[in-house]
């Protein structure tokens, strides 16, 4: 920035660098050999996780966008780590609470589902009625297409600082 405006920022130098077959998103196995040259390799799990956590709309791509906010985290490696065992033990319990409600299958709730569920969260004390109160489904539905998947819903949680507050006790 102080330097003036003639290079392209590094997320899409990058962006462009690993984009392998030019479709304008990174893939999973792009994403994998990008990590895997910066000195991190990902085994299944731990690429599934992280594309979990950088494809915030849940579509299954990796835009430019969702790649520029991961970029610009702070320890991104560090961001994209597996959950350590509380975190894990939470989000496999929201991952069951999730799917109960979505009573078609579909992997998305509606907005009813999606309240509903919500209240769940709020009498199971996992997201507080107050402090969370404000979130609107508009603003968790990144995708915009009137339903919430899984990956919204985490990307939400990462927001509130939901999965964070668990770490802190585990280390
Ligand atoms: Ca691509
Ligand atoms: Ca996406």
């Amino acid at each position: 920035m102080a330097f003036g405006g003639a290079t392209k920022p590094v997320s899409e130098l990058m962006f462009n660098k690993y984009d392998k077959d030019k479709n304008g998103t990174i893939s999973r196995d792009e994403l994998r050999s990008l990590c895997y040259d910066m000195g991190y390799y990902l085994s299944n799990d731990e690429l599934e996780w992280a594309c979990t956590l950088i494809d915030k709309d849940g579509n299954g791509k990796i835009d430019y966008k969702e790649f520029a906010d991961w970029w610009k985290t702070s320890s991104r490696f560090e961001h994209i780590r597996m959950p350590n065992a509380y975190q894990t033990q939470l989000i496999c319990y929201i991952a069951e609470v999730f799917r109960s409600y979505d009573k078609h299958n579909h992997g998305r709730l509606n907005k009813k589902e999606f309240e509903k569920m919500r209240k769940d969260l709020i009498r199971h004390h996992i997201i507080d009625e107050h402090e969370h109160q404000a979130c609107q489904f508009e603003e968790i539905d990144r995708g915009h297409d009137g339903s919430i998947n899984f990956n919204e819903l985490i990307a939400w949680f990462k927001d509130i600082g939901v999965l964070d507050q668990i770490g802190i006790h585990s280390s």
